[in-house]
């Protein structure tokens, strides 16, 4: 496929100002009519052909003005429709193709899922329905008129609101009409038609507007779909309060399928989710399936006003709707939760996916500025690190300043497709500062590692910060600027207290904030009486990698005793990761080294003291850092089974050393309450299993019993799964018992079966990988659904260090056999799992040999989709 590059943007030749869309819905022949009203653009060139997209389509009859089209005034094939000179004034075009829904193992365009019809078309789905301008910057008004058999759909869902709808009399057929004011690009665009079970409630605005909002399920599932429903209810109440932004239909439809290529899609007034978004109950879904619930719905609701009243101008631009909506969720989770939790996680994500990202072949910039496949580029940069950059100029003008800029943006650009830089502008105005400097966020790829080291003077009572910054060569971009990253910081003093920040006139430093744009920097604070703990980046304030030069003792000042709950965690993350590289290094060696008798003692403190009083936070601090996170922070020559064995010893001994204390908070932590999924209540179920977990790591006999009672005991998914997680990681009978037990009570449920293949394609042990082969000829298992594909050939790539980057490069053959297989059917899925090879490079010279050739066994396959292709071209580059 042909690079297409940013700066090449030009506007299109022609405007659809409206679009009439007729679906005749039939499981093999669905008869798709499109009456387009087009006209010159002004901006476009004159007397230009049209071109219109189209990407597997059978052209049945075309019509301009109502009259049929002369052959030779037009050229069509399944991949486009061109007329060689169109009318230089308004005209009609009327389209009919037909599609075969069922046919569609894409999953883009329209397609079937268990019978239910539905679309996807972002990003470039609707020219798999009808020929057209299938790009962002096209706005039109839809009408939807959609019939279909009643006993097979009787439920009929188009964006916007319901027009019309009736009967055909003596045919078993109905129809419904939908219109959509809203003027909206293409890849906005949905229909739905199927048996469904709904539960809905009537929302009332701030302004008083009545919408129906409602869940549409598969059959049997309503009261999995409650929960989804009153998370729905809640974003837009907050984002009412938080953005003043109300919604503007008569109704708001979700849709939860169950083979759906992405989490879910914001089309205008018909969401439609992957239902592993939608479904959960006590019985079913683990308190972290409820959190990203609530997440992805809000996330999907927020992109109505950031997203669609305002979309982006071209796909480059993808960063100003999806960077500004995770930013949306985040906020909404963290008012919703608890503050610092979710920041932690949401860190820990941003870490394990996008700095890895980043790290490695795939890197690109925040705004990318060419792409060959634009479906490769809903990645972890353009989403959380997007989201980051919105964050830090949050930070940087402060919460009122904020708000205008975005009043500004939604008052200006309302109704328009729009740039980062019209983003900027609304902020630059509003604040009255220049964000040029700032915006090579948006340009320039790699994470930046901060530098830092402090100097106390106590004759002169000054303390002196030096600071530096560089980021490392990506592709594409051997050289790189400094950046402007906002530090908020804290200087800390006996007992946690944060001294005064008196620094020169010149340092820019607001509400603790410092704004570092320079290669280097030094900065003294004066008046200060006691030697300091620096405590930078407090909220993890820039997505930068950091190092300061603290010791493990001063890093422990700040786990107990800083101000910023991130940090606290942070400080003990650094000195778990430090001590795990060093003991990845003697396990090298033939020799173990012991966590340090200060982290152990900071450690058990803290759990005896304030463990129950935030036991969501105190689970956090008391899972280790990961496998993958040691690997990234060690960056080359890796070797996953010393990782794994090193973390495995600090895990036991750590545990040892605090056992008393965890069997005492285990007793405590014991609940007889009824199950709620809320915060606090998933907090101590969290940090009850994560005790659990580590008690089996100091005792696994002990641990193996107790997960085993806790297993059979379980009157929730949360508790059930993390026992059967703990018993996977120790071989033997209970282990087996225990998957046989849950493949036996869930075996009709393969949303639920997931869980179970995920767990065990994590297993780090050597037999995972013939589990693994196994289990993909297991009945629940089909390459065809996305779900399945990711949960076991996914975890398995994504989440089991040791057995993906097997040695004897069986587990990338695996891998590569996969993406061969899938990639027919499903492109997009399978150049997902593909990115699975991102680290490869990081790995120790004999790995490294192997993932180079599985890779490009891969890249030397013939009829690779442009998905793959891209893929493996840019990881092998
Ligand atoms: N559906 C995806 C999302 O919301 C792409 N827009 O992020
Ligand atoms: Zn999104």
């Amino acid at each position: 496929p042909p690079v297409i590059r940013l700066e090449d943007y030009r506007p299109t030749d022609y405007l659809i100002d409206t679009v009439d869309l007729d679906f005749n819905l039939d499981p093999n022949v669905t008869k798709v009519t499109a009456l387009l009203s087009l006209r010159p653009n002004p901006l476009g060139r004159p007397n230009a052909p049209l071109v219109l997209d189209g990407d597997e389509l059978l052209l049945n009859d075309l019509r301009l003005d109502g009259t049929p089209l002369d052959a030779n005034a037009y050229t069509a094939s399944p991949q486009g429709l061109t007329l060689h000179a169109p009318p230089q004034r308004p005209f009609e075009l009327r389209i009919e193709t037909s599609v075969n829904p069922t046919a569609n193992t894409k999953l883009m365009g329209l397609f079937r899922s268990n019978g239910i019809y539905c679309t996807q078309c972002e990003a470039e789905g609707f020219r798999r329905i009808t020929y057209f301008l299938d790009r962002p910057d096209v706005l039109s008004v839809y009408t939807t008129r959609i019939e279909a058999a009643v006993e097979e759909a009787p439920l009929l869902l188009g964006n916007g609101n319901r027009a019309d709808a009736g009967l055909m009399p003596g045919t078993g057929r109905h129809f419904v009409v939908w219109h959509d004011p809203h003027p909206k690009p293409a890849y906005l665009f949905a229909i739905v038609g199927g048996r469904l079970d709904t539960v809905s409630e009537v929302y009332t605005t701030q302004s008083g507007r009545r919408v129906d909002i409602a869940i549409h399920v598969e059959q049997g599932k309503r009261e999995r779909a409650t929960y989804a429903l009153d998370a729905l209810a809640r974003s837009m109440r907050w984002d009412e309060r938080v953005f003043g932004r109300e919604y503007d239909l008569d109704v708001f439809n979700v849709v939860a399928v169950s083979d759906f290529n992405m989490g879910a899609m914001e089309n205008k007034g018909l969401n439609i989710f992957n239902d592993k978004y939608v479904l959960a109950s006590q019985d079913t879904a683990t308190d972290s399936d409820y959190a990203n619930i609530e997440a992805v719905i809000a996330h999907e609701y927020f992109h109505n006003w950031t997203g669609n009243r305002i979309t982006c101008r071209d796909w480059f631009q993808l960063c100003l709707k999806e960077g500004l909506t995770v930013f949306r969720d985040h906020e909404f989770s963290a008012d919703e939760r608890s503050r610092p939790v979710k920041r932690i996680a949401d860190v820990r994500t941003l870490r394990a996916a996008q700095f890895v990202e980043d790290a490695g072949p795939l890197a690109h910039p925040v705004r990318p500025n060419r792409y060959r496949e634009i479906n490769n580029f809903y990645t972890a940069t353009v989403y959380e690190k997007g989201a980051e950059v919105v964050r830090m100029l949050k930070t940087m003008l402060g919460d009122d300043v904020f708000r205008k800029g975005m009043d500004l943006y939604f008052e200006r650009f309302d109704g328009t497709a729009a740039t980062i830089e019209d983003f900027l502008s609304c902020f630059a105005e509003a604040s009255g500062r220049s964000l040029d400097h700032f915006s090579e966020w948006y340009a320039q790829a790699g994470t930046p590692i901060l530098t830092a080291s402090g100097f106390y003077d106590e004759v002169s009572r000054t303390y002196r910060l030096d600071l530096r910054q560089s980021t490392p060569p990506t592709p594409g971009q051997p050289e790189k600027k400094p950046l402007v990253m906002p530090i908020a910081m804290g200087l800390v003093g006996e007992g946690g207290r944060d001294l005064p920040l008196v620094t020169d006139n010149d340092v820019a430093l607001h509400d603790g904030v410092l704004i570092f744009d320079e290669a280097a920097t030094s900065v003294t604070f004066h008046n200060v009486t006691e030697k300091p703990v620096p405590s930078l980046l407090r909220g993890f304030s820039a997505p930068v990698r950091y190092d300061i030069d603290l010791s493990d003792d001063e890093l422990l000042v700040l786990f107990s005793a800083d101000s910023d709950p991130f940090n606290q965690w942070q400080a003990v993350q650094t000195v778990l990761i430090r001590q795990l590289i060093k003991g990845t290094e003697a396990v090298k060696t033939g020799r173990s080294l012991p966590p340090s008798d200060r982290l152990v003692r900071a450690l058990a403190e803290f759990t005896a003291a304030t463990a129950e009083q935030d036991a969501a936070f105190a689970a956090q601090v008391l899972t280790l850092p990961t496998e993958s996170d040691i690997a990234r922070e060690i960056g080359r020559d890796v070797d996953p089974d010393a990782i794994l064995s090193a973390r495995r010893a600090m895990k036991r001994q750590l545990s040892e050393a605090l056992l008393p204390t965890l069997e005492r908070l285990h007793i405590k932590l014991a609940s007889s309450d009824a199950f709620s999924p809320d915060a606090s209540s998933a907090g101590r179920r969290a940090l009850r299993n994560a005790g659990l977990d580590l008690i089996a790591a100091a005792d696994p006999e002990r641990g193996e019993q107790l997960a085993a009672e806790r297993y059979a005991a379980a009157d929730n998914m949360t508790d059930r799964m993390a026992a059967l997680a703990t018993l996977a990681l120790i071989p033997g009978a209970g282990r087996e018992d225990a998957l046989a037990d849950f493949a036996a009570r869930f075996a009709h449920d393969p949303l639920i079966m997931d869980k179970w293949l995920a767990l065990q394609a994590m297993i780090p042990e050597p037999q995972t990988l013939d589990r693994v082969k196994g289990l993909m000829q297991h009945p629940i298992f089909t390459l065809t659904n996305p779900n399945r594909a990711r949960a076991l050939i996914g975890s398995f790539a994504m989440g089991n260090p040791t057995q993906f980057n097997r040695i004897d490069g069986a587990g990338f053959d695996l891998l590569a056999d996969v993406v061969l297989k899938l990639d027919p059917l499903n492109p997009q899925v399978a150049a997902r799992l593909l990115t699975a090879f991102r680290t490869w490079r990081m790995l120790e010279p004999g790995r490294r040999l192997k993932a180079e050739a599985a890779l490009k066994r891969v890249a030397a396959a013939g009829n690779l989709s442009p998905d793959v292709t891209d893929i493996a071209a840019r990881s092998l580059g």
